[in-house]
């Protein structure tokens, strides 16, 4: 077993990389995430962590360098476990540990984390590194391949990708080529190939077009979108914009913009009743919108496209006659309404987990099929083996019925075009397109399936975010004192009212959710929430201004 001697390549490389900054750092709800100008030793650090994981698990570990939908001066980095999910929680926590230790205490944090995981130090490590377009990113990328070589890891290094084409890639690899094959165009014509097959076998009806107008929120999903058109054989024409040639990264652009603000990206020509798409910074997220006649503007986000993807996908496994269990997994972000649409309507299971695709993913996993969601537009569906075998077997099973044979191809080409690996606004993007063909309908038509509540979301900037602890999937606060009772009392002064708070693992700032029967009274209620966090939970700068 590799004691601190071991590591003293690891120092002398760690010189490099200083930590020069005394401030903690956690591994939030999508990994390390602040400027990018704090983040060197960090990703020194996240290297080293990614080839000792890949050591452990005889398998490649991804690492991702974005900052997502945070604003462009941010930076981060996500791991990748094995078959291309978030990595698992208790490796967080090593995470959170290595990279806040002094230089000088590394290597001995490091041949602990050897020691009590029983890491194999003489198995040979891979780490598939990948970076988004942030201007700090290839400085950072060097940091990282610095760390995994200091401890003779190698790194494959896929320059810039959207994240869950990263986790694709790991994904891939570890299921030696099963999955699809590890390379950009191996993800373009896997997505592409099923996509066709699932728009040759269906008539269009009049009221979907193909065409769509896409905000590529000034990021890799802009440049890579484009890649997959290609193709596409014409078959979806969409017309980029905010594609990273002139604007800034997610600046008044993008799906987060466009959720929270609840209004069109800046950069788009604004026409009633055009299909509209926005992709976040990274495009592991996406959001539909458009314009009514009268100018008004609807959002479709994730819990549109869940209940949209969960209700054909129940279709399908109607028609097939398969015995399978469907679920789908929200968070307390989730609609109100799209909760009720799903339960009783739908009649399809639904679970909460708190924020995190992490959690959602996890939870998901125990249906046949689990469709999950956040509101913010991140989600995917996930498959169990033995429904992708039962599937498969179904679709050339010539005793089935016509129509049983149909559903059964056509969920097969379902699995094909969704990356299961994580949410991916690209592959969620043809899943959409694919469905509203299906089913020829226009971005009214899916709208129209259930009326959201109105809600609002906010941020109150507190001195310390982690006073804010909660409970029941974070729906309720544990602490400060007070605060749940606070709220509790001004959600019952409004019909349908409905409020909840937690911290960021994203950014600074503590979130306030609230919806209720008008937006006047949702913009009210979240203004009165935001007033008793900033007053019980160390409020910072200016006190919230009344709507
Ligand atoms: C990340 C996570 C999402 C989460 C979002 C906001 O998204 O992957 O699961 O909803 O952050 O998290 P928080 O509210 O904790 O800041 P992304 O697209 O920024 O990577």
């Amino acid at each position: 077993m590799a004691g601190t001697g071991y590591f003293a390549a690891v120092k002398i490389a760690a010189e490099k990389h200083p930590r020069l900054r005394e401030k903690t750092i956690q591994y939030g709800t999508a990994g390390f995430r602040t400027k990018g100008e704090e983040l060197d030793h960090v990703m020194f650090r996240m290297g080293v962590l990614a080839a000792l994981r890949s050591q452990l698990k005889r398998a490649v570990i991804g690492a991702m360098i974005t900052a997502s939908h945070n604003p462009e001066e941010d930076n981060g980095v996500k791991l990748v476990d094995p078959l291309g999910e978030m990595l698992e929680a208790a490796w967080e926590k090593l995470a959170t540990k290595l990279a806040n230790v002094s230089d000088s205490d590394l290597p001995a944090v490091l041949s602990d984390i050897v020691s009590s995981c029983g890491i194999d130090t003489a198995v040979p490590a891979q780490v598939f590194l990948a970076r988004d377009t942030r201007p700090s990113s290839p400085s950072l990328a060097q940091a990282i391949i610095d760390g995994v070589q200091a401890i003779k890891g190698e790194v494959k290094d896929y320059g810039i990708l959207t994240t869950p084409q990263l986790h694709f890639m790991v994904r891939c690899e570890n299921s030696q080529g099963q999955y699809g094959s590890q390379t950009e165009n191996g993800y373009y014509t896997k997505l592409s190939n099923a996509f066709l097959k699932l728009r040759g076998h269906e008539h269009q009806n009049e009221r979907y077009h193909p065409q769509l107008r896409l905000d590529g929120a000034n990021g890799v999903g802009a440049l890579k979108i484009k890649e997959m058109q290609k193709h596409l054989n014409n078959s979806l024409q969409i017309e980029l914009f905010n594609d990273g040639s002139s604007g800034k990264l997610n600046y008044m652009c993008g799906a987060d913009y466009v959720k929270v603000q609840q209004t069109a990206p800046n950069g788009m020509p604004k026409e009633a009743r055009v299909r509209c798409a926005s992709f976040d910074g990274d495009a592991d997220r996406i959001v539909y919108f458009y314009q009514e006649k009268n100018g008004t503007f609807k959002l479709l986000d994730g819990d549109k496209i869940a209940t949209l993807v969960a209700g054909y996908l129940k279709e399908l496994v109607n028609s097939s006659g398969l015995n399978i269990n469907l679920g789908l997994v929200q968070t307390a972000y989730a609609n109100g309404s799209s909760t009720s649409y799903i339960t009783n309507e739908l009649q399809v299971p639904v679970a909460c987990v708190p924020t995190g695709v992490k959690h959602l993913h996890h939870k998901a996993l125990e249906y046949d099929i689990g469709v999950y969601f956040e509101a913010n537009g991140h989600g995917t569906v996930v498959f169990s083996e033995k429904i992708q075998d039962m599937v498969l077997m179904a679709a050339n099973d010539s005793s089935l019925s016509k129509d049983q044979e149909h559903a059964a191809r056509r969920l097969l080409w379902i699995i094909g075009l969704i990356n299961q690996t994580v949410g991916d606004a690209i592959s969620d993007l043809l899943l959409v397109e694919t469905i509203l063909h299906s089913k020829g309908w226009s971005i009214e038509d899916w709208n129209d399936a259930y009326t959201d509540l109105p809600n609002r979301q906010l941020k109150v900037k507190v001195k310390d975010r982690t006073v804010i602890q909660t409970t029941d999937a974070e729906r309720k606060t544990t602490s400060p004192k007070g605060l749940q009772e606070a709220i509790d009392a001004l959600v019952e002064k409004y019909p349908d009212g409905r409020a909840f708070v937690r911290p960021s693992g994203t950014e600074d700032i503590v979130r306030v959710y609230a919806e209720a029967e008008t937006q006047k009274n949702a913009d009210m209620l979240a203004h009165e929430v935001s007033v008793e966090v900033y007053n019980l939970a160390g409020g910072v700068g200016e006190k919230p201004t009344p709507p």
